[in-house]
């Protein structure tokens, strides 16, 4: 069966969230700057929202060159922590709409890969659909927009994703890869920097399809055996690397919607089990222990809050995790009034277990 992978990355992220915390800010030039230990006159930008792009402000330019460029733009200092926590988020919504707990990848703060071979039965149509849900899901709970992209491998998919931006869906049907590539110069490959690009153009490759028609050995004769291997594989689009959470240092999760929106404690702790146990099955075939452990509420008004509780060694147990997730739950019923929409458990800092007896034996 063909694969198909959704890349997602987030538009103008840091930025986009400040827009959502202060619609005062929205038409705005807005800039979002990692100040040096200089204050003020150091630092360097670390996004900016599509105004001030227009008027060419751009990520890892000096601040103080942003400023020149638009006195009046809004400079805001980073929020790294809060934006940890609006990934978190948005990971979880990702997560939760690929093929499985491990058919999901992390690779930034902002984006993701995930795997819908299965759910979309190798239909890039479907996977289509799939990415619709996804933006509108993001859009509705948390208040920003994404672009998405699909293709038959990560290559693919990830330089879809950039195609149409912001806010759009790029989808490449297997058969198209070939004209989708061609006319793109060859810094857009995703993996190929300035260095290489430079080296390319010297042999007067300029754009993917020179390189996808360029001689194997010369490639190979100037980037190595591994390097000129990979440039030719990559121009042809093909990549076959595997999506694939990255260590074990992440996180397991699961998230399901209540038959309807509901407060009903039997349906709604039910529900919880079966999330806990699902997780816990994860766990154990991954072999991982874990030190924290999250519930995640999504209301009736499409809020999401989420409790955290971490344990002060890591643990394995089906008990030390109920017992904790039943208590965050219990004091989110006790907290709103709210139907309930979608729930959620996970645990985190997780931990490998070497073959030293654990709490599972029990
Ligand atoms: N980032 C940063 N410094 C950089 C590049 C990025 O601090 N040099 C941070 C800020 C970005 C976030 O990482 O919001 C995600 O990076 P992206 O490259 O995805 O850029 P954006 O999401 O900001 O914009 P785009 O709409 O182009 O994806
Ligand atoms: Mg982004
Ligand atoms: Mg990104």
């Amino acid at each position: 069966m063909e694969r198909v992978i959704i890349h997602v990355d987030m538009d103008y992220f840091y930025a986009a969230i400040e827009e959502r915390e202060d619609p005062s800010l929205k038409g705005k030039a807005v800039v979002v700057c990692m100040y040096s230990s200089r204050g003020e006159q150091g630092g360097a930008v670390s996004t900016s929202n599509y105004v001030a792009r227009e008027i060419g402000i751009r990520s890892a330019m000096p601040c103080r060159q942003a400023k020149a460029l638009n006195p009046d733009a809004v400079f805001l200092p980073v929020r790294k922590q809060f934006y940890e926590e609006v990934s978190d988020n948005v990971m979880e919504i990702l997560r939760s709409n690929a093929d499985s707990e491990e058919a999901f990848e992390k690779i930034s703060i902002d984006e993701a890969f995930l795997e819908v071979t299965n759910s979309s039965c190798s239909d890039p149509g479907r996977a289509g659909e799939i990415g619709m849900r996804i933006k509108e899901e993001i859009r509705i709970r948390e208040k920003i927009t994404c672009s998405v992209g699909i293709g038959p491998n990560k290559l693919i998919a990830k330089m879809a994703s950039s195609f149409q931006k912001p806010d759009g869906i790029t989808i490449v049907r297997p058969e198209e890869v070939r004209d989708f590539l061609k006319p793109m110069p060859v810094k857009k490959l995703w993996g190929i920097g300035k260095v290489t690009e430079e080296r390319l153009a010297e042999m007067g490759v300029r754009t993917i399809g020179d390189l996808e028609e360029h001689d194997i050995q010369e490639l190979i004769s100037v980037f190595g055996k591994n390097r000129g291997t990979w440039l030719k594989q990559a121009a042809a689009g093909r990549d076959e690397t595997p999506v694939k959470e990255r260590t074990a240092t992440d996180q397991i999760g699961r998230m399901a919607s209540l038959e309807h929106d509901t407060r009903d404690e039997g349906m709604i702790f039910s529900l919880l089990d079966e999330l806990e146990n699902d997780v816990m099955a994860r766990a154990r075939s991954r072999k991982v222990s874990f030190r924290s452990a999250t519930v995640t509420v999504i209301l009736s008004n499409f809020k999401m809050s989420t409790k955290s509780r971490t344990f002060s060694h890591p643990v394995s147990d089906m008990g030390s995790l109920h017992e904790s997730a039943a208590e965050m739950m219990q004091q989110f019923l006790e907290e709103t009034t709210l139907n309930f929409r979608r729930i959620g458990v996970r645990v985190g800092d997780l931990h490998e277990m070497t073959g030293q007896k654990s709490l599972f034996d029990f």
